[in-house]
């Protein structure tokens, strides 16, 4: 991927905050406390990650790829050579904490909705989780994702049950002149702004039009299960289209405002440093992580019976098709798989590989269903833009098929 100085020495568990053991970290009395079965699950959750994926993937028919600095295994991030579920199994989810990873207790827990609204409320998760309930399949991905040759599996697809914001946000009666909805978290950090010491909440906004879209949920399970701590609990936001970052965790309050909210996670981090324009005289452009951008990676490829198969997957915008080019040449397209006919999820797609032995590389690009066309590495787009954020460009997998 890109090496550029600005990304500094920091390793990507140190930008992130993972924590490859909050799982582990559950005792049995807040299992208890929690009450679901997806807590005791977590509490046995095997703490040597690979040695399960060998157990659960066919490994033996999987041609390695030679260039795969993948962090698999490392703070639950995705390892492509064993993917096999289209839904990430909730003890495999991949977890960013900025701030740690709060522990709530649920039952003392609650949510206030205030700020520009008619009728401020307070929510405790028993209240929560008796509102209707709507279920949401969607590809959730770090912004940060691919910015690092190692660390390309920060993404899962997992089914999130909550309320529909919407409906919340009318009940509560948002006044004229609001124009956003931030999203509060209960975990704190000390930071400096301007010299001065604050306390600052992990916080993020959307539009009052993003907010109200009608598959943004306020989710407090998870594949059918209490959200795990470090994926949440007790309650998270879900906006199907939005990088990671914007789905915040461990809501504590929701509060709508007047003015662009621009806290560290919209305004200082998580911005996007671009030069626009194909000669790279244009403009220098700040803008914060938002929406996700088309994009697709060449998972694994596995020896078939009558030769080899590329599976891969795709994701981002809404997929009309993706195209594999071998060794450079022109682009074919493939077979779209599961998670096709759903706009929020990744798409899995295979195409078959008569391969000769020896040295090859294997490239995809996805198309969306709008025309936005997956750019290369080497592509203006992605050349141009100096921060390691968005890093959605195509990936070139080596490969090298053994003679026979
Ligand atoms: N409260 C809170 N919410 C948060 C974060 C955080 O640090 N605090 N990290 C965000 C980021 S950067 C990402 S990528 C996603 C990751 O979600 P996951 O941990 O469920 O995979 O959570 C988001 N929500
Ligand atoms: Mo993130």
């Amino acid at each position: 991927m890109l090496d550029r100085s600005q990304r500094g020495a920091r390793t990507p568990a140190e930008l992130y905050g993972l924590d490859a053991t909050v799982n582990e970290v559950l005792t049995r009395r807040e299992a208890i406390r929690r009450g679901g079965a997806v807590a005791a699950a977590a509490a046995v959750f095997p703490s040597d990650f690979t040695d399960r994926l060998a157990r659960i993937a066919p490994q033996d028919a999987v041609v390695p790829w030679t260039n795969a600095p993948d962090a698999g295994g490392r703070s639950n991030t995705l390892d492509w050579q064993s993917l096999e579920s289209w839904v990430t199994p909730s003890e495999h989810l991949f977890r960013v904490g900025h701030y740690g990873m709060p522990e709530v207790d649920g039952a003392t827990w609650s949510l206030e909705v205030g700020g520009m609204v008619d009728r401020p409320m307070t929510f405790n998760l028993d209240q929560i989780r008796s509102r209707p309930s709507q279920d949401v399949t969607m590809l959730l991905e770090c912004a940060g994702n691919r910015g690092f040759a190692t660390f390309m599996g920060a993404l899962h697809n997992a089914t999130w049950t909550g309320t529909p914001l919407a409906p919340l946000l009318r009940e509560a009666g948002v006044q004229d002149g609001g124009i956003e909805v931030v999203f509060f978290g209960t975990d704190t950090a000390t930071e400096t702004i301007r010299d001065i010491e604050v306390e600052q909440q992990f916080a993020r906004s959307l539009s009052i039009e993003d907010a109200m879209a009608e598959d943004v949920i306020l989710a407090w399970a998870v594949n059918g299960e209490a959200l795990p701590t470090g994926n949440g609990f007790p309650l998270r936001l879900i906006a199907p289209g939005w990088y990671g970052v914007a789905n915040v965790k461990w809501l504590s309050r929701i509060e709508v405002r007047d003015t662009r909210f621009m806290g560290k996670f919209m305004a200082r981090d998580y911005v996007t440093l671009r030069q626009e324009g194909s000669d790279a005289d244009g403009v220098w452009a700040e803008t914060s992580v938002g929406r996700t951008n088309i994009n697709s990676i060449p998972a694994k490829v596995v020896r078939t019976d009558s030769g080899y198969r590329i599976h891969g997957a795709a994701w981002g915008k809404p997929v009309d098709r993706v195209e594999v080019s071998i060794n450079g040449e022109a682009w074919q397209r493939v077979t779209l798989g599961e998670g096709q006919d759903d706009p929020h999820t990744w798409t899995f797609w295979h195409m078959d590989w008569d391969a000769s032995p020896g040295e090859h590389t294997v490239t995809s690009r996805a198309v969306s269903t709008s025309g936005e066309v997956q750019p290369t590495m080497e592509d203006p787009e992605m050349v141009q833009k100096i921060t390691y954020w968005e890093s959605y460009g195509s990936v070139v997998r080596e490969i090298t098929i053994p003679a026979e």
